[in-house]
């Protein structure tokens, strides 16, 4: 049953194009306008779209800043993102303007996992640069001195936020043999921290005991360059790196320069500041594994992030509270 204050067939404006299935489903729920076409919308058009809309659908690609929710019309009541990370909304702004703001968790953790993994395989093991030496025709052979790389089975991984990703990410590496250690803002109860095979420690420690250092927290002001020139001196020169999180978690001249100088050992990235840009820096360097965002990005995980949105924005219009709803408190 629709709620009093909520329009029965809200009209929502879906900045990407998603899936078949979803845009289908979205149109015969919703008064729906899809992007057919498969790039960002410009700042006008977002700030048209904002103008007269019920709800907005963004992802990653839109900048829903407090400039542009000034422009939005009362009737804007929903920004039911399509992703879990929301760094790209200015949730202060939304919630001053009483927009509630939800997100898609949940549906990505295994996919992300498992690309946190490969890079965690791929990084210490060179398979970027194997790949490339066939590729390019000079590849001459076997040779017991050929392509060595680090063990990882017996090595030991620091995980940065152990979220539904972290967790899972644990997981894994118990399953290659990989000792884990995680840092978080709180620390899991022992019964968690026993069944993930995982040992609480404070970034000192992670930092310096890690054979590979692996993001996977939200990027918000508390972790906005969280990874610095300080703490990636902690890491020996043996280690590795790897974020499938966010780019501005990590300040990224001071990773560029740990690698150029050969001060950690290389580096698996799928994120990156000012994305889709990539430093050419790091285009240069041969210990790097350089993904272009697609850690989450499986047929199956953006089918169901696109019915995660839609159950988002049917709670709304039920009058219910949104079942991914971001911030916390509001009546
Ligand atoms: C998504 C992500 O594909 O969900 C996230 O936070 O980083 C990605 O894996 C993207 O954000 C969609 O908006």
């Amino acid at each position: 049953m629709t709620a009093p204050d909520r329009p029965a067939r809200p009209k929502v404006v879906v900045t990407r194009e998603l899936t078949d299935g979803v845009m289908h489903r979205m149109r015969e729920l919703f008064d729906a306008t899809l992007n057919r076409e498969d790039r960002a919308l410009s700042r006008s058009e977002l700030d048209a779209a904002v103008a007269d809309t019920d709800v907005l659908v963004p992802t990653i690609t839109d900048r829903i800043d407090a400039d542009l929710l000034a422009k939005a019309s009362p009737r804007l009541k929903l920004i039911a993102n399509f992703g879990v990370g929301v760094d790209h909304i200015d949730l202060h702004a939304a919630r001053e303007r009483k927009i509630l703001v939800t997100n898609t968790p949940g549906v990505l953790t295994e996919d992300t996992a498992d690309m946190t993994m490969a890079l965690i395989l791929s990084v210490p093991r060179r398979l970027g640069e194997g790949e490339k030496l066939i590729r390019a025709g000079q590849w001459d052979g076997w040779k017991p001195s050929g392509m060595l790389g680090h063990r990882v089975n017996g090595k030991t991984l620091g995980i940065i936020g152990m979220g539904r990703i972290g967790r899972a990410i644990a997981r894994r590496a118990n399953g290659f043999g990989i000792r884990v250690i995680y840092h978080n803002r709180h620390r899991l109860p022992e019964g968690v921290e026993a069944e993930l095979g995982a040992r609480f420690a404070d970034l000192d420690t992670l930092f310096g005991q890690s054979d590979i250092v692996s993001v996977n927290c939200p990027h918000t002001p508390e972790t906005h360059h969280l990874v610095n020139a300080h703490r990636l001196s902690q890491m020996r020169p043996d280690a590795y790196f790897v974020n499938t999180a966010r780019g501005d978690i990590v300040d990224e001249n001071a990773l560029i320069e740990a690698l150029e100088q050969g001060r950690i050992a290389g580096a698996g990235l799928d994120v990156y500041v000012g994305e889709p840009a990539v430093d050419p820096r790091l285009l240069k360097l041969s210990n790097t594994v350089l993904l272009p965002h697609m850690g989450s990005a499986t047929y199956e995980g953006r089918a169901a992030m696109g019915e995660k949105v839609i159950a988002n924005i049917r709670a709304w219009t039920d009058g219910h509270r949104p079942p991914d709803q971001v911030l916390e408190g509001w009546d």
